[in-house]
């Protein structure tokens, strides 16, 4: 068959809605946008544990040393399937690693941003997770199989996340003036880098004609940013705290919020690797990565004796 026929069975397939399995026929330029983005998110996954995993031995309570525990074994756990997925677009883990700790991989914006009080732990748990639960819940429809199964059971885990994010902010709201203070200092340094997670403006984003047609996005950057607008503009004030934008504002024609401009070179320098922590981030994954090769070793030299072991009791069964 000429690969246009291949083609024109493919995009019917995405139309009607019919999933990608890994062995179907699909688009070089279809499989590489896929390994980018998934490959992408989860690299975010595991270099987002480091925020908060700093915070672990320093939780206010045995019950938020708890939940921050939980939290940050989720984030591997969804990194682990999506690397999972990527793979069965034949790349290697290996391969995406290296991506990563060479920088030709990205991961997101947000993870380069530096966590200095308790109350950030709060902040990234309401505005990242909830930006990342916006992003992610119509990559549950994604049209590639694989990715789109992997994000049912990260969204419902994402979903617990920004639940306990937005607690623990608001029992500190009610606290003492200094707790309330450090809430609003919190909001105050992650609510831009939040809304930056969902990329650049419409007219700048290059990969977004073609996920859109190819129902990989099913929404594009800037619609989703402006339901995140909403949706926290609203919980904000449950908190008895604002956001750090004077020109946020209830518009009544278009039924959403106005908001101001974002500061889109932060946005590209921190992108480009120059973040308040990009360096950190980066140096401490190759470290893990290096220390832990003896590791990689010996399960794998374990793998190869349990084989040969089967191979040996099938052979004195046969
Ligand atoms: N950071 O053409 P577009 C989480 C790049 S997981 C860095 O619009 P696209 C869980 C983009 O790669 C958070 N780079 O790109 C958690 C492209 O460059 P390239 C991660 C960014 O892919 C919570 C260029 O800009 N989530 O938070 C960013 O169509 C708490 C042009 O952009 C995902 O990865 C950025 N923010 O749309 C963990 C979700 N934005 O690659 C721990 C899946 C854009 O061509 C604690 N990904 N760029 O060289 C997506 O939905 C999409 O990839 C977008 C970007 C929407 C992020």
């Amino acid at each position: 068959m000429a690969v246009q026929n291949f083609e024109q069975i493919f995009q019917q397939k995405i139309d009607d809605d019919i999933r990608i399995e890994p062995k179907d026929w699909m688009p070089e330029k279809y499989r590489q946008t896929l390994i980018r983005q998934i490959s992408q998110h989860a690299h975010s996954e595991i270099v987002g544990m480091l925020p908060e995993g700093s915070w672990i031995s320093r939780a206010p309570s045995l019950k938020r040393k708890q939940i921050l525990v939980a939290k940050v074994q989720d984030e591997a756990g969804h990194g682990l399937y999506l690397y999972s997925a990527a793979e069965t677009l034949g790349i290697s883990r290996d391969e995406m690693i290296e991506q990563l700790h060479s920088g030709k991989a990205k991961y997101s914006s947000i993870f380069n941003y530096p966590t200095i009080t308790w109350a950030d732990m709060g902040a990234i748990g309401w505005l990242v997770d909830g930006a990342a639960i916006m992003n992610q819940v119509p990559l549950c429809r994604a049209s590639y199989g694989p990715y789109s199964r992997a994000m049912i059971r990260v969204c419902k885990e994402e979903s617990f996340h920004q639940r306990q994010g937005f607690e623990a902010l608001l029992v500190l709201s009610k606290g003492t003036a200094e707790q309330k203070a450090m809430v609003q200092d919190a909001i105050d340094r992650w609510w831009w880098p939040s809304i930056m997670m969902f990329g650049p403006h419409d007219a700048e984003s290059s990969n977004s004609e073609s996920s859109m047609k190819w129902k990989i996005k099913r929404f594009s950057n800037d619609e989703l940013r402006q339901r995140f607008v909403d949706m926290i503009a609203e919980q904000v004030k449950l908190l008895g705290m604002t956001l750090p934008d004077p020109d946020l504002k209830w518009n009544e024609d278009t039924k959403h919020y106005d908001f101001g401009k974002i500061n889109w070179e932060e946005f590209w320098n921190v992108v480009s690797g120059n973040g308040p922590c990009n360096k950190q981030r980066l140096d401490t994954r190759k470290k893990a990565w290096e220390e832990g090769v003896w590791v990689r070793e010996a399960a794998a030299a374990h793998a190869e004796k349990r084989k040969q072991r089967v191979v040996v009791k099938e052979g004195i069964a046969a």
